[in-house]
């Protein structure tokens, strides 16, 4: 491999130097490269190590709270996908750039590739979770992607110094017969195809290391407690209500994990420790041996903004979390349940939370009669009831340190979010849909209302200027779930407004002063404008 050119156009004093769309191929097929030898080995020490993903996850991290809560509302789950999009694009300009300023010589081209290489490594190294042998991953991309880049670099210029020697020979350039010309075009091809094969091959190995064969022994639960049967009237789907009980695939999403982590039943284990009387590790048997009981629990995220759809109910499976931490014995002056994900994602709950019989805090297992979905934590994740998912619903949980307020700050309270996040008494509206047109006369306005571990008394609605009206509130499931809710209005012809808003059994009415997500949660009374005719 040389990158001496004057030796082979012979011409000492004049330099050739290479197109603009050349280089920039160059540029772009070393990154490619680079991509690609980078999956290849993370996919052995951890997909988490791919220097594109570690990018990816630090840029999450460094994500102001303003900019992450903008990404949710406006790409929902596509979250994560819009990122990763938006980061391949700043990467191919960035290489083509590289490549370009790289014309006479390879070396400010190496230059920049090695940067982008040690920056690779950097996102690598500050992620949590993963071992030392993690960091061949980006070496493997730095070393790939210089010597793909300085190889093609070569060969680009030899073409370049053939083309300037046709074109002053004055032979028709397409008729030459110089194999540099051709060796170029084949080298290019061979790295474009190499790196899709090795990437490829690195999707390949990494999909049979995933966790989904281990979910799928997993095999039935056998319940020593099922959840009561949910009564027909304790939902309205016809009316435009979502059904009482989400199924796993329509189940919100959220969580900072870029690629779902891969955690195989028969790996996982998790260590309860810190202010305890005893340390304690359970494994997956242990939890499974245990008498399961099933509890419908209905979960928020604090990014739900009023209206919103971060919010779902399932049948969770598991075991008491409070009778977990009673085995350990927690001291006198603990104050914050301090837990941490596979992924490094770290969450504090109120230790009087999650001990409190009555809120009835669960180590889930299951979800609708199923393992956990991988997304969902598989193959342990907490279950809180009453609490916003991000101070207690950590998926893929690895670890629980008893500790206090003062000792640990976790993930999203260094990122401007409340440390304390008690679920807020709300309701929305799910029918009529915003800007509907409808004929006048009856119609049915129906919505969802929930004020975990409290319970909803009432849900009121106003259309336009008029009194407030009482809604027929469907069946109570238990007060760790949403309430359902419809009413039918008479309505004149015309552009209308319908307001609603809970009143949970404490007595306390949904405010209808808006505040922001940020940081503890939404407030303000949901409004839905429609026109009859
Ligand atoms: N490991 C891990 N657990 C996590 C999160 C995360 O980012 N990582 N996000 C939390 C947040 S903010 C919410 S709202 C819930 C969402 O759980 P779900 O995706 O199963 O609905 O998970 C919580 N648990
Ligand atoms: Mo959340």
């Amino acid at each position: 491999m040389s990158t001496d050119v004057t030796a082979v156009d012979g011409t000492q004093d004049h330099k050739p130097r290479l197109s603009v769309p050349v280089a920039a191929l160059v540029g772009v097929l070393a990154l490619a490269s680079a991509l690609a030898a980078g999956h290849l080995v993370a996919a052995f020490v951890g997909l988490n190590a791919s220097p594109y993903l570690a990018v990816g996850n630090s840029a999450i991290d460094l994500t102001p709270s303003w900019l992450k809560d903008f990404a949710i509302e406006t790409f929902g789950d596509k979250d994560k996908l819009v990122l990763l999009a938006s980061m391949a694009v700043v990467m191919v300009v960035l290489a083509a750039i590289a490549g370009v300023l790289s014309r006479r010589s390879a070396l400010i081209g190496t230059v920049l590739i090695a940067v982008f290489g040690l920056i690779g490594m950097v996102a690598v190294f500050n992620r949590p979770g993963l071992g030392q042998l993690s960091l061949l991953a980006p070496v493997a991309s730095l070393v790939a992607g210089v010597l793909v880049f300085r190889w093609l670099h070569s060969l680009a210029m030899r073409r370049a110094a053939a083309v300037e020697r046709d074109a002053s020979t004055e032979e028709g350039q397409e008729e030459s017969g110089d194999p540099n010309r051709r060796r170029f075009l084949v080298g290019a091809g061979g790295v474009a195809v190499g790196a899709g094969v090795v990437g490829l091959g690195g999707q390949l190995v990494s999909g049979v290391r995933d966790a989904s064969a281990s979910r799928a022994a997993i095999g039935a639960f056998e319940l020593a407690e099922k959840a009561p049967p949910i009564p027909a009237d304790a939902a309205f789907p016809k009316l435009g209500t979502p059904p009482f009980i989400t199924p796993n695939n329509q189940f919100y999403r959220v969580d900072t994990a870029l690629v779902v982590p891969q955690v195989r039943a028969e790996d996982w284990s998790l260590r309860i420790h810190g202010m305890v009387d005893r340390e304690i590790t359970l494994d997956f048997d242990d939890i499974r041996n245990r008498p399961l009981i099933e509890r419908t629990i209905t979960m928020t995220c604090v990014s739900n903004p009023v209206g919103g759809e971060y919010i779902s109910t399932a049948n969770f499976i598991g075991i008491e979390l409070r009778d977990v931490l009673n085995e350990a014995g927690v001291r006198q002056g603990a104050e914050q349940l301090f837990s941490t994900s596979e992924d490094g994602w770290t969450c504090g709950t109120p230790v009087e939370a999650a001990l409190d019989p009555a809120r009835g805090a669960m180590l889930a297992i299951g979800m609708n009669g199923e393992p956990l979905p991988l997304e969902h934590g598989f193959p342990v994740r907490m279950v809180i009831p009453g609490l916003y998912g991000y101070v207690s619903a950590t998926k893929w949980v690895r670890d629980m340190e008893i500790t206090t307020w003062e000792a640990r700050n976790a993930y999203w309270l260094n990122r401007d979010w409340a440390e304390r996040a008690p679920i807020k008494t709300m309701s929305r509206i799910d029918a009529p849909k915003g800007f509907a047109n409808l004929s006048a006369g009856k119609v049915v306005v129906a919505g969802i209302a929930w004020a975990q571990t409290i319970g909803i008394a009432k849900v009121e609605v106003r259309l336009d200027d008029g009194p407030w009206q009482e809604a027929e509130l469907g069946a109570v499931v238990n007060d760790r779930t949403w309430r359902m809710w419809q009413i039918a209005l008479d309505v004149p012809p015309g552009n209308h407004k319908v307001i609603s808003r809970a009143t949970d059994e404490s007595g306390y009415t949904q405010t209808e002063e808006r505040v922001g997500t940020v940081p503890d949660g939404a407030t303000g009374q949901p409004t839905v404008v429609f026109n009859t005719a």
